[in-house]
């Protein structure tokens, strides 16, 4: 649909930016921190671990000064679980008080925070003892977790998120501790999917017994997917990769619901993934406030016949433009590439249109307000006469800007956007060679150098366009 007039973004519109915790703090085991499945994956490397990455724990009001300078009315970091229960059980004091720090200092600037409260990074302890999400018990450790965070922090924080990308991090489980040994990823995916889900309803629950006022929702990691042709096996591949992938467990978080074809495909495999009555009732009792989701990318999909060779999704590691491989999983969908689409050097598909077809459908199915709360390009920087040209990252983020506001204008409640990511973190794959911040953080994968911000000529973009409520987003004068 074409619009004759389009809507302005809302008044209170959340303009905002992100990072998680153990991308962007350090301080690993500082003040009583424990040890996270983070930080007991990313010590391969001397350099590429969560000792230091952006050092934030240490400069956290000199980052939130550069904030307050860039404009943002809203910011969305995570809680780091390990600071305030190490071992997932004794409270750790000082963690408490970092993040009482953090976001008095933010609210002193006017900046609404939304609270992420897990990201990847639960006790190492828990996932030693029981295998981490792949345990019931991970339920309660995680309710008595977030309980802390509402009660101590809830009469400052309005905005919350559950669990980052649950749909994602069961796709790729090596993100949060991997599969435990002799269980087949299948079903570690389906029991993940169910434990995350009533985590998710018990924290919500929680959330609006102690903050009545308070907002609390899912997070969600989209790509869309487009049939590879108008062949209807292709449409029905992108119906399955959609279903399997996204809706499956987000109708878990949102409506209580298992997706029948998805029940089917497993009964068919040995695999009995029906719900017992009483978690079935549980989750259809919850109602998030609404859904955030991350979008970088789109994915197109194809026919894959059941004789065809497995192949489990996988990442270009490298930054090497070709070097990603498609998943195949045969009976349902292959990935296969977007002759339409420009892609970054890490093969992610650019697609400014996705987003607003994204926002279209999820709210056409579960309507509930929507937040965006990671979207963003990676891409290797170059710092040049002490200066950050990042011209491809403006028009990626304005591009998809004016997506979201064609959303908005198609009739979509959209309460916030937040790029990802505030400055330069540890990228998740790729360490420091992939940027995707505002703010320039002087270091590197070999060496830690100054660890200096430096703004972009994004962050001077982005501030034009806050400040003029998505009017200013074209205007390139108006950079510096
Ligand atoms: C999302 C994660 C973020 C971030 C982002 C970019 O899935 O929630 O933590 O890392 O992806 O990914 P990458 O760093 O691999 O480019």
């Amino acid at each position: 649909m074409e619009h004759l007039v389009q809507k302005p973004f809302p008044d209170d519109f959340l303009w905002g930016a992100a990072t998680a915790a153990y991308q962007v703090e350090g301080a690993f085991d500082e003040e009583g921190k424990g040890l996270s499945v983070q930080d007991a994956k990313n010590f391969s490397n001397p350099v590429h671990n969560t000792t230091v990455t952006s050092d934030h724990y240490h400069r956290f009001r000199e980052d939130v000064a550069l904030m307050k300078s860039l404009g943002l009315k809203s910011y969305r970091f995570s809680i780091a679980w390990t600071r305030i229960y190490p071992d997932g059980v004794t409270l750790n004091p000082q963690g408490i008080i970092f993040y009482n720090q953090l976001i008095d200092e933010l609210l002193k600037q006017g900046i609404e925070p939304l609270v992420t409260l897990y990201h990847f990074d639960h006790p190492q302890a828990l996932q030693q003892a029981w295998g981490g999400w792949y345990d019931d018990r991970m339920i309660d450790y995680f309710a008595r977790f977030a309980q802390t965070c509402f009660n101590e922090f809830g009469d400052r924080v309005s905005y919350f998120m559950t669990l980052c990308e649950s749909n994602n991090v069961v796709l790729y489980p090596d993100l949060i501790g991997g599969v435990p040994e002799g269980v087949a990823v299948e079903a570690w995916r389906f029991q993940v999917s169910r434990i995350m889900a009533l985590a998710n309803a018990k924290v919500i629950t929680l959330c609006h017994e102690i903050l009545p006022q308070a907002k609390i929702g899912p997070c969600i990691g989209y790509a869309v997917a487009y049939a590879a042709t108008c062949a209807p096996q292709d449409v029905l591949a992108a119906m399955n990769e959609d279903e399997f992938r996204t809706f499956y467990p987000l109708d878990l978080l949102c409506l209580g619901r298992q997706n029948p074809t998805v029940v089917s495909f497993f009964a068919q495999r040995g695999l009995d993934i029906r719900l017992a009555e009483h978690e079935r009732i549980t989750l259809k009792n919850v109602r998030p406030d609404f859904i955030a989701f991350n979008y970088y990318q789109s994915d197109v999909a194809k026919y894959c016949p059941l004789a065809s060779q497995e192949t489990q999704p996988g990442f270009n590691a490298d930054g090497q433009k070709g070097g990603f491989k498609y998943p195949h999983f045969p009976g349902l969908y292959a990935g296969d590439s977007n002759p339409y689409l420009q892609r970054n050097d890490w093969d992610w598909e650019i697609d400014p249109v996705g987003l607003r077809i994204a926002c279209r459908k999820l709210y056409d199915r579960y309507q509930l307000p929507l937040m965006i709360t990671e979207n963003g390009l990676g891409a290797c920087d170059s710092l040049i006469g002490g200066e950050i040209n990042d011209v491809y990252r403006i028009n990626y983020l304005q591009q998809h800007i004016a997506q979201m506001r064609l959303a908005i204008s198609d009739g979509v409640p959209i309460w916030g956007y937040y790029p990802w990511s505030f400055m330069d973190v540890m990228s998740t794959s790729n360490g420091y060679h992939k940027r995707y911040g505002f703010v320039y953080i002087d270091r590197d994968d070999q060496q830690l150098k100054t660890l200096r911000r430096i703004k972009k000529a994004s962050f001077y973009w982005y501030q034009q366009v806050i400040s003029s409520n998505g009017k200013q987003l074209f205007n390139q004068e108006s950079c510096k």
